[in-house]
């Protein structure tokens, strides 16, 4: 676990706070060294070359546009969880969130290959998850050039709207008809989450309602959003080079343990030995939700 002593100031003004927490999100450049960097790229790699038994692998109707989703890649690979310990990934979410330490919620690698990119469809971080609350912040490191027509958007200020949206999603974005192809035995997104929740806006249709925030996002930079806010990326037809990613998720002390209606995203420290009770907060389950960074004094 990291402290603020030995780590290089941030490079995050005032004003990068409010406008996380005003709008939900916030582009942070150059958050990476040079070593920082390779670390992601390598262990990005890594995770494509031996993914884990919970990748989910989508694609297009022409069965192009091939995308990975895999879980918790940090936990297999030596150079993720380096980069989670010696980065100032998990500081940059504290400092976000106004919360004394981060705990590791969930990461995940995107990897979209070069040519066809398909949507991420809109969709909302919180009814996935066995967390509840405000204190929830996603980094999304990118390892290649993302230009804003395929890197995260997000809807400004929906992180503050107090829904929660369905898992199912849609897309009306070209190109559309986003399969999946196949996945692993240990987690299927299918049966995640609750039927019975409000169904997500179609916001591509009806772009005049609401305010899309988006970047051009370079390698080690990173975008902070917020877990409660609705976000997604765009496709295209035909992209140059792939687009790599690995999102990390983390909680402050007092976000809230959930019990999923369907079954849950996996748990970064496995399930627990003793029963974890519904609104517990996860600052008193660490060996579940790992603190990977602190502030110095902090208890
Ligand atoms: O990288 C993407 O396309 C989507 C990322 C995402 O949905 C997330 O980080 O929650």
């Amino acid at each position: 676990m990291a402290t603020t002593a030995g780590l290089r100031p941030l490079p995050v003004s005032d004003e990068d706070i409010a406008a996380y927490r005003r709008d939900g999100a916030v582009l942070i450049r150059n958050l990476l060294s040079r070593d920082e960097l390779a670390l992601l790229e390598a262990g990005i790699e890594q995770g494509r070359k031996q993914p884990s038994a919970m990748y989910s692998r989508y694609q297009g109707a022409s069965g192009s546009g091939e995308t990975i989703i895999d879980q918790l890649p940090s936990k297999r690979s030596p150079m993720l969880h380096r980069l989670f310990e010696e980065s100032p990934v998990a500081e940059l979410a504290a400092r976000m969130m106004g919360s004394p330490s981060a705990q590791l919620v969930l990461d995940q690698i995107f990897y979209k290959e070069a040519g066809e990119v398909v949507p991420t469809p809109w969709h909302q971080d919180t009814p996935f998850l066995n967390v509840r609350g405000n204190d929830l912040a996603r980094i999304w490191l990118p390892c290649d050039p993302s230009p804003r027509d395929v890197a995260i958007q997000v809807v400004r200020g929906s992180h503050l709207w107090n829904v929660i949206y369905s898992t199912s999603t849609t897309t009306s974005t070209e190109p559309a008809n986003v399969v999946k192809a196949d996945e692993g035995d240990a987690f299927s997104y299918d049966g995640v989450g609750g039927d019975d929740l409000p169904a997500i806006p179609d916001i591509d249709n009806h772009s005049d309602s609401f305010e899309i925030l988006s970047w051009d996002v370079e390698p080690g930079d990173a975008v902070v959003f917020h877990g409660n806010i609705l976000h997604g990326a765009r496709g295209k037809a035909s992209h140059p080079q792939r687009r790599r990613a690995l999102a990390a998720l983390f909680g402050g002390p007092q976000l809230r343990y959930h019990h999923p209606a369907g079954h849950g995203m996996p748990l970064p420290g496995g399930e627990s030995d003793r029963p974890i009770a519904e609104g517990a907060p996860i600052g008193d389950h660490p060996d579940v939700f790992p603190v990977i960074w602190r502030e110095s004094g902090a208890a």
